[in-house]
């Protein structure tokens, strides 16, 4: 090669470079970078008498990120201590100390978070309130994900590509290990809770153990969601009965397997007799049958099963008490590997629900919460709804199971029952996106889910003012986040906005406990009216909000499902009175009249108008606030919430118009004069209603 076309390549290798380095400062723009963008402003001497893989990754994350004093010294020491348990941590004057290399991760990153946003950083442990906090990917092989509103799926491709592994997924995957690390998050399903049995082949195996290989020096365990009738479908056995030898020895065989490839394997998570999913039921058998059997398979390498209470059938009986009956009868038959799973509320991930009667209930059985990322009924990726107020709110219920205080985050955590395994789920919000999340507000739920599984007491105000220091911190209008400027004008109404979006979504879309009214068209915008002739009525939005002549809601009193009777005293009692029922709760326990006094002296219908107006004139607010801050964000943020904002108005904007012209046709009372007038008309709304393109689907 002559000197001249090697100056000339030498020259397009820098071009290359400065290309490269200008695609990730773009996608910094675009939220790539998550909440970990900070970059060190100091030289820091890290001292640590071990070397590991995940040793180095917390030693160069304190020389990328460090915001301490110049040439300061920081030890890692790992040396046990009786009150820092299981991955937790100790930070110290001068350094982090650690039971595990992991605690000295999660140290790492807590130091890094305090400098960016507290700079207070005092003698503290922080010990993790759940052992396993796992996300659960809805993710199928097919590289779509279900309820997913951020592009595809990060771990499968479409088509004969399934189970390709590129570089690039590999440095995708390991920037989200680094993203869960830095929250804690220490285990991942990758695939759908409604599983394709191929999942359990060899081949896919050995992708997921590529996946595993590189979260692992992160401290992110690998699960897989399988089919329970794997046997049979890939397996060619004649039945996947739990209590045949056949399957018992298939199931075991597979274990071994799956532990030889991937020694480390997290475990399972199953759903199983539920929406059309094969379970031990198919076999005369029970979910502590099933749920058993592959605790047993994978007991022996230390892996745990998930076994999810989300089921319920096509019998008159009232949805929300199915998970209740069929599953507490089981209690204490369960293997100790086994941890059940359990939706928040009773129904399903509505905007607001009571708690599930499960928590607390089942004393004998290591319990789980599983709380929801992606927003399904929350308006998807297209509007800002900060999901932790409602966590909190479901993490602080109090069940009185073991008396006052009995909350369903130490109903969970092993506080009050000694449970052999604490976990907590999310259903993740991730997909190949640039900014991961669809939404960029969207990245504050899925920090918010790890900071709360690691510590189920923290409040959701600190988490939105940690989250919006450190994404909003390299903001390209050089702002310094110390400034009173942009605390009191940015951080502060920003802070506002994600504290109050959770409450406007259950305003403009189910006040008043109004649950499951929402549109068959993927479950985004209005749909009370929805019911054609054959659909199961349990689907059918007039099944949950019974509207009538007289009035609306669910009967799940005493006198009606009996609902309430699941619930442990004074919470039963409470929910059960129509005077002493939180209003929030009304209409998913009582069936009320139109004319109902609520306590602020109007009645139920004038409420009602009412309450549809102020989530969307709440909504309107988010656009004005939004509207200022333009100054102290990148162009292209800016322009990306500015626009979903929009969206949102317009959704919140049919909402209130769809309820409130549909329930009209029942209560047949006007609308409040002070009321904003609905803008569209019924008729329409309804006939747009399946023909609506969701705009997140895109092309
Ligand atoms: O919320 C419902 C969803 C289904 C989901 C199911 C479940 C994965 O609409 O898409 O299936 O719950 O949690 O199993």
């Amino acid at each position: 090669m002559s000197n001249s076309s090697h100056f000339f390549y030498s020259k397009i290798t820098i071009c290359l470079l400065v290309f490269v380095f200008s695609i990730q400062s773009i996608q910094a723009d675009n939220g790539h970078g998550l909440w970990l963008q900070n970059k060190s402003t100091a030289k820091v001497n890290v001292v640590c008498a071990k070397k590991s893989p995940t040793l180095i990754i917390a030693i160069n994350e304190l020389k990328n990120g460090w915001q301490g004093k110049e040439g300061a010294k920081v030890v890692l020491t790992i040396k046990s201590n009786n009150a820092i348990k299981g991955d937790g941590f100790k930070l110290l004057s001068n350094g982090i100390q650690a039971n595990t290399e992991l605690g000295i991760l999660y140290g790492t990153y807590e130091l890094l978070r305090r400098q960016t946003t507290t700079k207070d950083i005092k003698e503290a442990i922080s010990n993790p309130s759940y052992q396993h906090r796992i996300l659960n990917h809805w993710d199928n092989m097919d590289g779509s994900v279900e309820r997913g509103y951020a592009g595809e799926s990060i771990f499968w491709h479409k088509g004969a590509d399934a189970l390709v592994v590129t570089e690039k997924d590999k440095t995708l995957w390991q920037e989200y290990a680094r993203a869960n690390a830095s929250i804690g998050i220490n285990g991942t399903v990758v695939n759908n809770v409604n599983s394709n049995p191929n999942m359990l082949k060899t081949e896919t195996l050995q992708k997921v153990k590529e996946i595993a290989n590189v979260l692992r020096p992160y401290g992110v365990k690998v699960y897989i969601s399988v089919k329970f009738s794997s046997p049979s479908i890939i397996g060619g056995l004649k039945s996947s009965d739990p209590l045949n030898p056949d399957v018992i020895k298939w199931w075991q065989d597979k274990a071994k397997e799956i532990y030889n490839i991937i020694p480390d394997f997290g475990g399972f998570l199953v759903k199983a007799n539920s929406e059309g999913q094969a379970g031990p039921q198919d076999y005369g058998r029970t979910h502590a049958d099933g749920a058993n059997l592959l605790a047993d398979a994978i007991k022996p390498f230390g892996g745990i099963v998930m076994w999810r209470a989300f089921v319920y059938s096509t019998s008159n009986e009232d949805r929300a008490k199915q998970a209740y009956n069929e599953f507490m009868p089981l209690d204490g038959k369960f293997h100790d590997n086994v941890i059940i799973q359990v939706k928040n509320g009773p129904i399903d991930f509505q905007p607001r629900e009571p708690f599930s009667p499960l928590f607390g209930a089942m004393k004998k059985t290591s319990i789980m919460p599983e709380v929801q990322i992606t927003q399904e009924y929350l308006g998807h990726s297209i509007e800002l709804v900060y999901l932790s107020t409602m966590w909190e709110e479901f993490l602080k219920s109090d069940t009185y199971q073991e008396g006052k205080g009995s909350t369903v985050a130490r109903c969970t955590d092993g506080s009050i029952f000694s449970q052999k395994h604490t976990a907590i789920a999310g259903v993740a919000n991730i997909g190949l996106d640039a900014n991961w999340t669809g939404h960029l507000f969207a990245q504050s739920n899925w920090y918010a889910f790890g900071r709360m599984a690691w510590n189920n007491q923290i409040t959701s105000d600190r988490i939105a003012d940690e989250w919006i220091k450190l994404t909003f911190n390299q903001s390209s209008t050089g702002k310094s986040i110390l400034s009173n400027d942009w605390k009191d004008n940015f951080l502060k109404p920003v802070k506002q906005m994600m504290m109050d979006s959770r409450e406007a979504a259950v305003n403009y879309s189910m006040p008043f406990g109004l649950h499951h009214i929402m549109s068959a068209n993927e479950h985004y915008g209005p749909g009370p009216w929805w019911a054609p002739a054959r659909m199961r009525k349990d689907w059918t939005p007039p099944y949950f909000h019974q509207a009538d002549s007289v009035g609306v809601g669910f009967d799940r009193t005493k006198s009606g499902s009996n609902a309430v009777s699941q619930y442990h005293e004074p919470v039963s009692s409470l929910f059960n009175n129509v005077n002493t029922c939180p209003e929030i709760y009304l209409l998913w326990f009582h069936h009320v009249s139109w004319e109902y006094k609520m306590k602020n002296g109007r009645t139920l219908w004038d409420n009602l108008c009412y309450q549809y107006n102020t989530g969307l004139n709440q909504v309107e607010e988010f656009q004005k606030t939004w509207d200022k801050l333009q100054k102290y964000v990148d162009e292209e943020s800016y322009a990306h919430v500015k626009e979903r904002l929009e969206r949102q108005v317009k959704s919140a904007q049919l909402w209130n118009d769809g309820c409130i012209l549909y329930f009209h046709k029942f209560s047949k009372k006007p609308i409040p004069a002070d009321c904003k007038q609905p803008i569209e008309k019924l008729d329409d709304i309804i006939a747009n209603d399946l023909k609506r393109k969701m705009p997140w689907v895109r092309g």
